[in-house]
């Protein structure tokens, strides 16, 4: 097989790189904001402090792009170690990431490369001497040109290869890491492909030392290895310095066929065909795509040690118009990163995952997805509660007007509002094991709703109470001025107690302390009643006993009254308990099983990339490759088997096992109160 390159045989596309600038001042405002108070919220002080109880706000100030690059994972004497600094400013990214990392030898234009992706002539600092300018990981967050509301995260590694630094396993490492932190995998080499430029990317053969998919230590390198394509980056191999045409048997191809033309594998089984297979083996089952770009020579080479400073129209035409190419590719094809179950990493998650795989080098022990997705969950997850608990305090602000008439309509309010909470939190959670978060939920709007309850009643109790104290106002001081110590005064006492009552039935909304209220106004007249009744002269005893008999029998009446009442607000807040239940059952129902289609679709995808590779290997004719890779897609296939089959009776039981555990005392103390 004949290779020779040429820089005219790409297929340009036409897009020009976006203008990172423009889109930064509309994504800032966008994100930089708080969650100012609304005018209805600030109408209401009377009422802050029950309602400032929920935690910190929504959203939070953030200076979501850094200026400058920062180191992110420092090289130091050998140890690596996350900077505080680029953590911090990660954590304040809550858009999802497309996360781009550049891997190659050093001194082939990476970092210059990926200042073209920030849309800045300098930035990365560019090294015009031998001496290796990158230490460890440096990180550039600027917003994504081409996809509103993401952050385009530029990661651009030291040389690997540094003889001064002479430090191999810390190469294997940054290799490995930009491969874990990164959804958009470049690497840049001189040149055509050819053995050497494979050899040096030996990394990628060693990976599956490196990394591990799952915490399970059984079999871990065949079914890790399996499982890589499903988490790993897209793969762009960048050619620097192409001049030849490029082309196979006579054929001119495009980068990509000639990519895939030197992906081809060998048939011989001796030791010299693995070790050329292997690496080619690596990239084409651990990478989910592949895609190649040439670059013709920026400048006569002279002029290479001050490219930073020339101007587009100072460079090789083709050079500038191949660089555009790339750039609108990475922009518009690089997916934003994502965890196993299409789960989206926003800038503060990918913090943490870099955070706890490079505690993890640094351990001794091999980076492991599973842990990291753990570690990453549980943050989540708890970021999640708040976020609901918020939403469900926000919501019930905004839309309960205190006091309600009835306890039903508080409670249909909250139904509302629980709902769309639940909503909330089952949009930021994920894995969330023995359904700990979704319990610890279930509790804080129980709490809040108990909260708005009482809040309810105080409201209710100081509004009727006021508007009472108003309207009997001339009844006290028609008492006081002895008005009903006359003959005939028990009737007008009557009368005028009469008048309060009807008035205060006019009010309107008094809530559900209304008729307590009432019952015990009129229990501070009881006294004062009997003496208007003894004292009056115009009545018998026959009718004074009457009478005395009649206020007794009012006020059982209305003792029953208000005893059915309670009885009625018990049932309602039994039943919202129980819908309670219902609606987490129900969401956690259709997340179950939308997290079911997306593992599904995940294997399919999985299976499909390697059916592909398994119908190019028998085109090749490759032999011991085919049983190896026939033996991952059997298992693919028996997992596919599997979802599709247990899915209902999986889900069921698990929401049994949810009743049981998570929901068991919620409903218990439901029913003690029926
Ligand atoms: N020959 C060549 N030199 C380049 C290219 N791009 C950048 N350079 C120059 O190569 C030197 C090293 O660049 P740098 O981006 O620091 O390389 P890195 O070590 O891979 O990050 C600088 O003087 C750049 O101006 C290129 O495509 N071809
Ligand atoms: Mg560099």
């Amino acid at each position: 097989m004949s290779q020779i390159f040429t820089f005219w045989g790409l297929s340009p596309d036409g897009n020009s790189v976006g203008r990172t600038s423009e889109v930064k001042e509309e994504q800032a405002e966008a994100n930089g904001c708080g969650n100012p108070p609304s005018v209805e919220e600030k109408s209401r002080p009377q009422f802050d402090h029950f309602l400032e109880s929920t935690g910190p706000g929504q959203g939070t100030p953030m200076d979501m792009a850094s200026e400058v690059p920062v180191c992110l994972i420092e090289n130091v004497k050998g140890q690596l170690k996350p900077n505080q600094k680029a953590l911090e400013i990660l954590s304040a990214i809550t858009q999802p990431v497309v996360v781009v990392a550049i891997v190659g030898l050093y001194r082939t234009g990476k970092s210059y490369l990926m200042n073209k992706l920030a849309g800045k002539k300098t930035g990365f600092s560019v090294g015009s001497t031998i001496q290796s300018h990158t230490k460890g990981i440096w990180m550039w967050c600027v917003p994504h040109p081409k996809k509103p509301n993401h952050t385009l995260v530029l990661l651009d590694t030291e040389g690997l290869g540094d003889v001064e630094k002479g430090d191999g396993q810390n190469d294997c490492w940054i290799f490995a890491l930009a491969i874990l932190l990164s959804s958009t995998f470049v690497y840049n080499s001189m040149g055509a492909i050819n053995q050497q430029a494979m050899d040096q990317l030996h990394y990628v053969t060693e990976l599956t030392d490196l990394i591990s998919a799952r915490s399970s230590p059984c079999n871990r390198r065949v079914e890790d290895s399996a499982e890589f394509v499903s988490f790993f980056p897209d793969f762009v191999w960048v050619l620097r310095d192409v001049t030849l045409r490029l082309e196979a048997d006579g054929q001119s191809l495009t980068a990509d066929e000639y990519l895939e033309n030197s992906l081809k594998l060998k048939q011989g089984t001796s030791e010299v065909d693995q070790n050329y297979n292997l690496p080619r083996l690596c990239i084409r089952k651990f990478f989910p795509k592949k895609k190649c770009f040439v670059f013709y020579p920026p400048t006569e080479w002279k002029k290479l040690s001050e490219l930073e400073s020339l101007c587009d129209d100072e460079l090789d035409s083709d050079f500038v118009q191949q660089v555009e190419e790339f750039c609108s590719f990475i922009f518009s094809s690089s997916k934003a990163k994502a965890l196993p179950g299409g789960i989206e990493v926003n800038g503060a998650q990918l913090g943490i995952l870099a955070h706890t795989y490079v505690d993890a080098i640094m351990n001794g022990s091999v980076p492991c997805l599973e842990n990291a997705v753990k570690t990453l969950a549980e943050s989540a997850n708890s970021i999640a509660v708040q976020k609901a608990a918020d939403h469900y305090n926000e919501q019930m602000t905004q839309q309960v007007r205190f006091p309600t008439d009835t306890l039903q309509e508080l409670l249909d309010i909250h139904a509302v509002c629980e709902n769309k909470a639940i909503a909330v939190f089952m949009d930021h959670s994920f894995k969330d094991e023995l359904w700990k978060f979704q319990e610890k939920l279930v509790v804080t709007i129980k709490e809040r709703r108990e909260d708005f309850m009482q809040l309810n009643e105080v409201i209710s109790l100081s509004y009727c109470q006021a508007e009472l104290e108003k309207l009997s106002e001339s009844l006290r001081e028609s008492i006081s001025r002895g008005d009903f110590s006359v003959p005939g005064g028990h009737s007008l006492y009557l009368e005028a107690r009469k008048k309060v009552e009807q008035g205060y039935e006019r009010v309107p909304r008094k809530g559900v302390k209304a008729r307590e209220v009432f019952q015990d106004f009129l229990k501070s007249l009881i006294t004062m009643e009997e003496s208007i009744l003894q004292s009056d002269k115009a009545l018998t005893d026959g009718q004074k006993a009457m009478a005395a008999e009649q206020a007794k029998k009012e006020a059982a009446e209305m003792e029953l009254d208000i005893m059915r009442q309670q009885q009625k607000q018990q049932e309602e807040a039994r039943e919202a308990r129980l819908r309670t239940v219902e609606e987490n059952m129900a969401q956690i129902q259709r997340k179950m099983e939308m997290e079911r289609e997306n593992l599904l679709k995940e294997q399919e995808r999985m299976l499909n990339h390697k059916l592909k590779e398994l119908e190019k290997m028998y085109q090749e004719g490759a032999g011991k490759q085919v049983d190896d890779l026939k033996i991952e897609i059997n298992q693919i296939a028996r997992k596919i088997d599997a979802i599709k089959k247990n899915s209902s009776d999986e889900v069921l039981t698990m929401l049994r096992e949810i009743l049981v555990n998570v929901f068991s005392s919620f409903i218990k103390s439901s029913l003690k109160n029926c």
